[in-house]
């Protein structure tokens, strides 16, 4: 691993003079490789919207591989990958079509695993501020049976926001609560 990190570092300052690449649907640089291998090598921890928007290979994890993605993309030597925000729990599964939104965008929420029974007790999809108290949600939806995807509004304004899902319905609560997955509007870093 010490190996890897050291390649990476010497192809970062290699590459440290290139432009920052466009990607499909967020922009990279050197410096964000960079910060990816200061996590894994411990010495910083990612922001929960770094680990959204820096999982390029959609593995649910944050390591070289993904700086090694960034390095190749800010190189030219290949299209940045989409970024899908994947997160899961059990047999439930939320997958976000990407981790920044410009406001009132339509984001696609891919929810599978639910049951009929699931919903009949009221799990809810629901939209908060990036670490707001369960009670304090912006927006609910009602998710699918099986798999299917929603339609939700992003917020209209910028900022870190999360994506949560709840076993049961109104009122929220710690026990209801099965997951949370991070997105940004207009690029909060
Ligand atoms: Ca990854």
């Amino acid at each position: 691993m010490k190996k890897i990190v050291s390649s990476l570092l010497i192809a970062i300052m290699i590459l440290s003079s290139a432009l920052p690449a466009a990607a499909s649907n967020i922009t990279y640089s050197t410096s964000d490789a960079m910060t990816i291998l200061r996590d894994v090598a411990g010495t910083m921890s990612l922001t929960p919207q770094q680990r959204t928007r820096f999982d390029l290979n959609n593995d649910g994890d944050i390591t070289t591989a993904d700086a090694l993605i960034i390095l190749r993309v800010v190189a030219g030597l290949q299209e940045a990958p989409e970024v899908t925000p994947t997160v899961s729990e059990g047999d439930f599964t939320v997958i976000l079509n990407k981790p920044d939104y410009v406001r009132n965008e339509t984001m696609q929420v891919t929810v599978s695993g639910l049951t009929q029974r699931d919903i009949n007790i009221g799990a809810t999809i629901a939209v908060y501020n990036s670490g707001a108290a369960h009670k304090d949600s912006l927006m609910t939806r009602t998710p699918p049976v099986g798999e299917g995807v929603i339609e939700i509004p992003a917020p209209s304004r910028n900022g870190v926001f999360e994506l949560r899902l709840y076993s049961t319905g109104s009122p929220f609560r710690e026990e209801s609560f099965i997951m949370s997955i991070t997105f940004t509007v207009g690029g909060a870093r």
